[in-house]
């Protein structure tokens, strides 16, 4: 079912086929002179592949799949483990009909966005296409439609294809290219004098404010208006704007005179207005304009636009200002992206998550990488959020014209299509252009490139200027990565803003690097808005660690990087603003880490749960009073009987008390980020953790639950069960049996450990096949020459795991395993004998007798000796 909104304010329910909409919509309300608009979401039969003549009116589709737009294809498949990620074409179809009152009308059909081209063809014949997937687009079909009396009828097939294509952006990217028709598509039938130019895709309404800083504003308003007619038409337009509360403040008109088989480009100002109420995150307060097509004293086009009255700008050394005062960018960058769904997301879908981002405390989203759905900036207008959107050009580019035409175009039409939304502050024309080399291949720096780097630097600064030539009104952006390559071919001084993507303490270096590359670069170009553009870390809720460690992929590492990122953007005023990556983990095909095809960088999972870091930036950027207890999925523990374990709070009430079971800790001030910790000693089982603070006398709490599984560093008490290592990492492991893994550690006497090696992660674009326990392969140690386990006597069940991290091919890597003196795995072989990357697991039963314990000997033949996991359990005592 499909919500819709008249102008009249009534909520239609749009059900199923069109007809009935088209009945519906006539007996609600939609006065019979101005345009009809609803929704052709329901009802499409769909064919996930390429078939000869699926446009003939009469090809049978009654076997294919029914499907409800949003849709997409590739929901699931680019996280399959058989690489079956499918990139081509896609057959939508479904019959519309329409009654007579649609007879003399022109008939649109519009997409807000379809992956990546689109061909539409109506009873047959071909009647547009569109290239690129993330701008939407209108389809003239009233030539095609045909009519029997008062009954028209359209057979729309529609051809979609994701395939790679070198002359349309983006070429190759970091998330998944889902195909298909993946956003709302509305029937539109207006007059024969309209609003709009359907050859632009341009929605036909700009409106300006002007005057707002100097204390006279106005509006003026801009329309294409087109005749489709035969003959010139006298009409008069009128704008009328609205405040919230619906009462019109002010009407403003021209009379006109439009030739026919035209689209004119007209203007008209409001005059002076008094008493308006500007626009901010803090107080979102959006007015809208109404505007008309009168003709001969009947309303023939209306549309709707909103209207901010907000005025910024940036200073390279004192960052943003709005509406006259300073003004700090809060900000984090978000995906269209969710699990089983794709990009096929609902409004409600896109509400929830510019909900959770607002909540956060955030007052800025960068869209990355490409123009989101129509709806989403409208809630950025209505939740209060400043917006960067930008273009689908990333990595590197193809130069021949026809790539530039269409990234000049997407820009176009980005900017055109969204041009009236208060939220939108900056246009980004491209991300980490200089990522690849020109034939897709990642590198590390251009060399020898002249020509490429060139012509890459032109097409740089034509998408530029068509940013600027499109609106003078905001800033034109675009991120970079941390290469000199921008400034040796001097692309960091094309925008007015430059974004900068820093991923320092994440793939390298450590955390305090980062403001150091900040002042670096404030210092050596003092003229640039430096804008962070990105900035994030990785995790998994299921690995945790009291040492967290860069790569390790814990929520303690991910808490500490940005703990520590927030502090040095705190200390540096001249900033334009920062850009978390990402608001939400999203999909990532062909990337490795702890959760194969998935970017874990997010303040929340892929299925929208707030992670530990939403709370820390929500104690800091949103002032409702909170606490938050951090390691929040760190429900399961592991430790030394006796041992201390960190608990972190976040708040922004001052001050914390902790209790542990019942008996108070201590109460701490907050610090400059809003955390304060405490060292706990948890008992053995179960504990009970609650902090408790106030703030503007409201008082708030959090509470928590620890399981606290002790085990004792010697191995050799006679009650010894079982142990689970998580061999190569300082991170503990929780798998899906509830079973703890425990970080790992060199050999001590009467304890356990690796003798000799190197800790290592599986390398970021290697995934590892074959389990559903990944996080245990992802870290693992080479180079080892044993492992001990000092266990009392007893029988027991000894279960080794290992994959292959190196792409070496077989015979790279061979080495020998003994248990106890005992061969037994002989000359292992992983990639010959199980495959590069897959998941092998080897049990055996192994007698220990007193004072034994179980010693792991690895004889290398070739290579390095490699250990991703190991559990021992204990089956008999004798
Ligand atoms: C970047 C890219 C973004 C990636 C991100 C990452 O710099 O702009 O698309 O997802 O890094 O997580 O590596």
């Amino acid at each position: 079912m499909k919500i819709m909104i008249t102008r009249k304010g009534m909520v239609l329910s749009l059900l199923f086929c069109c007809c009935i909409s088209v009945t519906l919509a006539a007996q609600t309300g939609f006065p019979p002179e101005a345009r009809i608009r609803f929704s052709v979401d329901d009802g499409w039969r769909f064919l996930p592949e390429g078939v000869a003549y699926a446009f003939e009116q009469n090809f049978d589709d009654s076997k294919w799949e029914r499907v409800s737009l949003p849709h997409t294809w590739n929901s699931k498949d680019p996280f399959d483990d058989d690489g079956t990620y499918k990139r081509g074409i896609g057959w939508y179809r479904k019959e519309i009909r329409l009654d007579g009152r649609f007879k003399d009308r022109e008939v649109f059909l519009n997409f807000e966005g379809a992956n990546q081209v689109t061909d539409v063809y109506v009873n047959g014949a071909f009647a547009g296409e569109h290239k690129g997937g993330y701008t939407g687009f209108t389809i003239d079909i009233t030539p095609f439609l045909s009519w029997k009396g008062d009954m028209g009828t359209g057979l729309i097939a529609i051809q979609v294809n994701n395939a790679h294509d070198p002359f349309i952006p983006p070429l190759d990217v970091g998330y998944a290219l889902y195909g298909g028709i993946y956003r709302d598509v509305w029937l539109i039938a207006t007059r024969e004098v309209h609003f709009g130019d359907v050859n632009d895709n341009a929605q036909g309404i700009h409106i300006l404010t002007t005057g707002l800083a100097e204390g006279n504003p106005s509006v003026s308003v801009r329309a294409q208006i087109t005749n489709e007619g035969t003959s010139a038409k006298k009409a008069q337009w009128v704008n009328q704007i609205f405040d919230p509360s619906g009462k019109m403040i002010r009407s403003f008109s021209r009379e006109l005179t439009i030739s026919p088989q035209r689209t004119g480009h007209y203007e008209v100002s409001s005059g002076l207005l008094k008493n308006l109420k500007l626009w901010s995150p803090e107080m979102p307060y959006c007015y809208q304009v109404k505007s008309q097509i009168i003709y001969k004293g009947v309303v023939i086009d209306e549309v709707n636009n909103p209207l901010g009255f907000r005025w910024f700008h940036f200073d390279p050394n004192t960052g943003f200002h709005l509406n006259g005062k300073k003004y700090v960018l809060h900000g984090t960058t978000r995906h269209q992206d969710l699990e089983g769904k794709g990009s096929a997301l609902s409004g409600a879908d896109h509400y929830r998550d510019m909900r959770l981002i607002k909540d956060m405390g955030c007052n800025f989203v960068r869209m990355a990488h490409y123009p989101q759905a129509p709806g989403v900036l409208s809630l950025a207008d209505s939740l209060g959020l400043l917006v960067w959107e930008e273009a689908p050009v990333i990595n590197y580019m193809t130069i021949q014209p026809a790539f530039l035409h269409n990234a000049e175009w997407t820009i176009r039409d980005m900017i055109r299509q969204n041009f009236n939304h208060p939220s939108v502050i900056m246009w980004g024309s491209m991300n980490e252009i200089l990522l690849y080399s020109q034939s897709g291949q990642r590198i590390p720096h251009h060399v020898n490139d002249t020509a490429y780097m060139t012509a890459l630097r032109g097409y740089a600064v034509k998408l530029d200027s068509t940013i600027r030539a499109e609106d003078t009104t905001r800033y034109s952006t675009m991120a970079m990565h941390m290469s000199s390559d921008y400034s040796s071919y001097k692309l960091d001084e094309i925008s007015q803003v430059a974004g900068h993507n820093i991923y320092e303490g994440w793939y390298s270096g450590t955390v305090q690097n980062f403001g150091k590359e900040l002042d670096n670069i404030h210092r050596t170009h003092p003229q640039q808005v430096v804008f962070v553009s990105e900035y994030g870390a990785e995790t998994d809720q299921r690995l945790n660690s009291e040492h967290p460690e860069r790569m390790d992929n814990t929520g303690e590492y991910q808490r500490y990087f940005h703990e520590s990122y927030l502090r040095q953007i705190n200390a540096r005023p001249y900033l334009g603003g920062t850009a978390i990556w990402n608001e939400f983990d999203f999909s990532q095909p062909n990337i490795g880490g702890s959760i194969p095809n998935i970017n874990q960088k997010g303040m929340a999972t892929w299925d929208r749960k707030p992670k530990d870091v939403y709370y820390l930036y929500k104690a800091n950027w949103n002032s409702d009073p909170m606490i938050y207890i951090a390691s929040r999925d760190w429900s399961r523990r592991a430790g030394i009987d006796g041992d201390s374990s960190t608990i972190d709070v976040y708040a922004n009430t001052g001050r914390v008390t902790l209790y542990l079971n019942g008996k108070s800790e201590g109460s701490r001030a907050v610090n400059d980020i809003h955390k304060c910790s405490w060292k706990v000693v948890l008992r053995p089982g179960k504990n009970f953790l609650l902090a408790k603070g106030a703030r503007d006398g409201t008082t708030c709490q959090d509470e928590m639950e620890i399981y606290y599984n002790a085990y004792e560093t010697r191995l050799d008490s006679p009650s010894f069960k079982s142990i689970a290592i998580n061999v190569g990492s300082q991170a503990q492991y929780l798998d899906a049996s509830g079973t703890i893994w425990v970080e790992d550690r060199a050999y001590q006497k009467g304890s356990f450990g690796y003798q000799s090696g190197e800790a290592e992660f599986f390398p970021r674009k290697e995934i590892v096949k074959g389990t559903n326990d990944v996080p245990l392969y992802y870290s693992y140690r080479e180079g080892l020459n044993s492992y001990k386990l000092d266990v009392p006597r007893g029988l027991y069940q000894l279960t080794l795991f290992f994959s292959e991290a190196d792409s070496i091919a077989a015979g790279g890597r061979v080495f020998t395993v003994l248990v106890n003196g005992k061969p037994v795995i002989e000359d292992l072989d992983l990639v010959r004998s199980y495959g590069f990357e897959q998941a092998v697991k080897r049990t055996f039963i192994v007698p220990v007798a007193e004072g034994q314990g179980v010693k792991i000997d690895f004889k290398v033949t070739k290579g390095k000796s490699l250990l991703s996991g190991l559990k021992l359990q204990r089956l008999y005592n004798n």
